[in-house]
């Protein structure tokens, strides 16, 4: 079994205490951060996400999986990040309302950091009223919306809506992302912009700060 395998086994079972050194056996070897990332950490959460769906795990076990991934960011968290020196703009980001995922907000917020964002977590179940009085901040020149549930898509379209009225719009822009969002919902309910996962969402911002 790789080094990376092993890890997602350990992520897999929600082993928290092994993980971080399999991370650092990982990076020790030679593999790219990025592989670690996707192959030894995500992927085994998608596993994780499969079993739940066939009642084969239960929330307890996806919440221990969550906490051993957590622990391996950690680690991984300076291998990952770039140069950020040079301020490229203000971000705010949260998960809506109703959702308590906040695993992929947290990579998104990473990596867009390493673009040169200052990024302010709002954190997890965020409701409309805290977007809106981020926005308000004259520095806040992109805010960071996501939902992990298909029951939560409603909150980030309410969320979207709300902030397509504040007053400074004209002056951030608005990402939307998360596992069930698509980038034609992103149009129908108004972001500016989808990404699907947290290299692409730090490519976007980017982007999104030249405009
Ligand atoms: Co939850 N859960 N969960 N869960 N959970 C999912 C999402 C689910 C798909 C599992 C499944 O059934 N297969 C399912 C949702 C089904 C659906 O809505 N269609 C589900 C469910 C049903 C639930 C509960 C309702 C279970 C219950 O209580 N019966 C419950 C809801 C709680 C709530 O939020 N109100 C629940 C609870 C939990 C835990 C708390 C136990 C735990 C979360 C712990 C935590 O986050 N701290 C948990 C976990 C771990 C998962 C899975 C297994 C893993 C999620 C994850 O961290 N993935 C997940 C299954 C899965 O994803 N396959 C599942 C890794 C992460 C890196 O990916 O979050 O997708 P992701 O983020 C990606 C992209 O989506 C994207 O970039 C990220 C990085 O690449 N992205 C953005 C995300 N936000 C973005 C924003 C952007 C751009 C890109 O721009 C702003």
């Amino acid at each position: 079994m790789s080094k990376i395998e092993e890890l997602a086994h350990a992520v897999e079972i929600g082993k928290a205490k092994l993980v971080p050194g399999l991370v650092q056996e990982a990076l020790d070897e030679g593999n790219a951060p990025i592989d670690i990332l996707n192959k030894g950490m995500i992927d085994a959460m998608a596993i994780v996400g499969d079993k739940f769906k066939k009642n084969e795990i239960f929330v307890p076990e996806m919440l221990i999986a969550a906490k051993a991934m957590k622990k391996g960011v950690e680690v991984l968290k300076p291998h990952l990040a770039g140069d950020n020196s040079a301020k490229i703009g203000k971000m705010a980001m949260g998960t809506v309302s109703g959702d308590l995922h906040d695993i992929g907000k947290n990579l998104v917020i990473m990596m867009i950091e390493s673009t040169g964002y200052e990024v302010v977590d709002l954190g997890i179940d965020v409701p409309v009223e805290r977007f809106m009085e981020a926005a308000s901040d004259p520095e806040i020149t992109l805010i960071g919306v996501s939902a992990l549930l298909t029951t939560t898509m409603p909150a980030m379209q309410e969320t979207v809506a709300a902030l397509n009225k504040h007053p400074r719009r004209s002056e951030f822009k608005v990402i939307v992302g998360g596992a069930p969002i698509t980038p034609a919902f992103a149009e129908e309910i108004g972001a500016d912009a989808y990404s699907d996962d947290a290299a692409s969402a730090a490519e976007t911002a980017k982007a999104l700060a030249k405009k």
